[in-house]
């Protein structure tokens, strides 16, 4: 007996890998958790034969000789935990994208920094030309887009891509994506996004806005994309939702946009999963209360966020400067040979104007070139202090639209930084 398993409250990509899993190992079931997300469940509705599932485990745990475990690394997160920790005799392969540790102990692993844990799957399944029926390639697009976030999610690899492009050729329906991945709010749902719009509290924490709120909810219903949907409304870096049910018990969903906000580490404390952009906690109410909860988060929100990296680690220096006696020709012939575009002009160590390639190229009369700088050079200069953050510094860039911040200490130039090292930094070439 071979078995597929995943964890609870399936997604697309969690269902994705069970199904797959049966095509890579000839003989295997797939065996469908009972808790699955509500756009899952329609869509098993209408695909109900399509997929070679089971819905309940009728077997001795020492006939299992395989588990294939996969979008998931802890044994309580998946369904019938007890009885598969009975399997004693079952190889355990783990398929996975979560690359933390968890407490699950495989004897093989498939476990790799990519989008979707169906990308993984994908990867042998070309390699060994295994048929993917359109059904199956379009439940497998699900997968791969949801965890992906349409392949925009930071996490997404080249090869996500690629697993997107094969499953394409094998027939997957995107108008079914489209369909499944935003189905309509349900009652309760819209409820849920107008207190979240009401009672939502906001926080500034550094230079991130981040929305931790708590929402009374009296009945099941899929939260996860309520959330997401309120983010981008109120276009918070962040949101934290504790949502808290009449059986006292809590369940947190997490989401972050932002490269220095993880979600997987702030739910962590209550033993939730997921990743850096998303995930969830299950948390009981013996422990804790709503409050406590969002405490705790809002603590570890402030520990772990950092501002960035500082002026001074990114800054040039030496500063080349010129004074303001110097002639316009040689200002332009020292840019030339430093091939830089800018030069601050000093005075005293203090920055009084800057002269850029640009402005000389504005000069059109050749006796201009003799005149000494201090005639040319923009003299509002503006400055940042080395400790200030990078971030500052693009923001004082792009608001007044200039190339060069000269970094000022103690009113003597120590560095500078350009639009370059912002661009840089940016696309996170540092
Ligand atoms: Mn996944």
């Amino acid at each position: 007996m071979q078995i597929a398993v995943t964890h609870k409250d399936a997604d697309f990509d969690a269902l994705s890998s069970i199904v797959a899993a049966t095509l890579v190992y000839p003989g295997m079931v797939a065996l469908c958790p009972n808790s699955l997300q509500s756009n899952v469940q329609q869509f098993l509705a209408l695909h109900k034969t399509a997929f070679n599932l089971v819905r309940d485990l009728q077997y001795e745990p020492n006939a299992v000789r395989r588990l294939a475990i996969c979008d998931c690394n802890q044994w309580r997160q998946l369904e019938n935990s007890a009885f598969l920790q009975e399997c004693t005799q079952a190889e355990i392969d783990l398929w996975d994208h979560h690359l933390h540790e968890g407490d699950i102990i495989p004897t093989w692993s498939c476990v790799d920094r990519v989008g979707a844990t169906i990308t993984l799957f994908l990867r042998i399944i070309q390699e060994r030309q295994i048929a993917v029926s359109p059904q199956e390639a379009t439940l497998f697009l699900l997968g791969l887009y949801e965890d992906t976030g349409q392949l925009t999610y930071d996490g997404t690899t080249p090869e996500d891509v690629r697993s997107a492009a094969f499953l394409l050729e094998q027939g997957g329906d995107l108008r079914l994506v489209v369909d499944f991945l935003h189905v309509a709010y349900n009652e309760t749902q819209k409820k849920v996004l107008y207190r979240l719009m009401r009672d939502m509290q906001q926080y500034q924490i550094n230079d991130k806005r981040v929305g931790v709120g708590i929402v009374q909810i009296d009945q099941y219903v899929s939260l996860a994309t309520v959330v997401q949907l309120y983010a981008r409304i109120i276009d918070v870096d962040a949101v934290f939702v504790v949502f808290a049910n009449e059986a006292g018990s809590f369940f947190v969903i997490g989401r972050s946009k932002s490269p220095d906000i993880d979600v997987r580490v702030i739910l962590q404390d209550f033993g939730g999963g997921g990743h850096a952009g998303a995930g969830s906690a299950r948390i009981s109410g013996e422990v804790y209360t709503a409050a406590a909860i969002r405490e705790q988060i809002l603590t570890t929100l402030y520990r772990e966020s950092s501002a960035g990296p500082l002026v001074n680690e990114m800054m040039s220096a030496p500063v080349t400067t010129i004074s303001p006696d110097t002639r316009l020709h040689e200002a332009g012939a020292l840019m030339e040979k430093k091939g830089i575009r800018g030069l601050v002009v000093v005075e005293d160590g203090r920055p009084v104007g800057i002269v850029t390639l640009w402005d000389l190229k504005k000069l059109t009369l050749h006796k201009q070139q003799n005149h000494p700088v201090k005639a040319f050079m923009q003299r509002n200069v503006r400055t940042i202090a080395p400790d200030a953050t990078v971030r500052e510094a693009a923001h004082v860039m792009v608001s007044k639209d200039i190339g060069h911040l000269p970094v000022v200490a103690d009113s003597t130039v120590v560095g500078i930084i350009t639009r370059t090292d912002i661009v840089n930094y940016l696309y996170g070439m540092i």
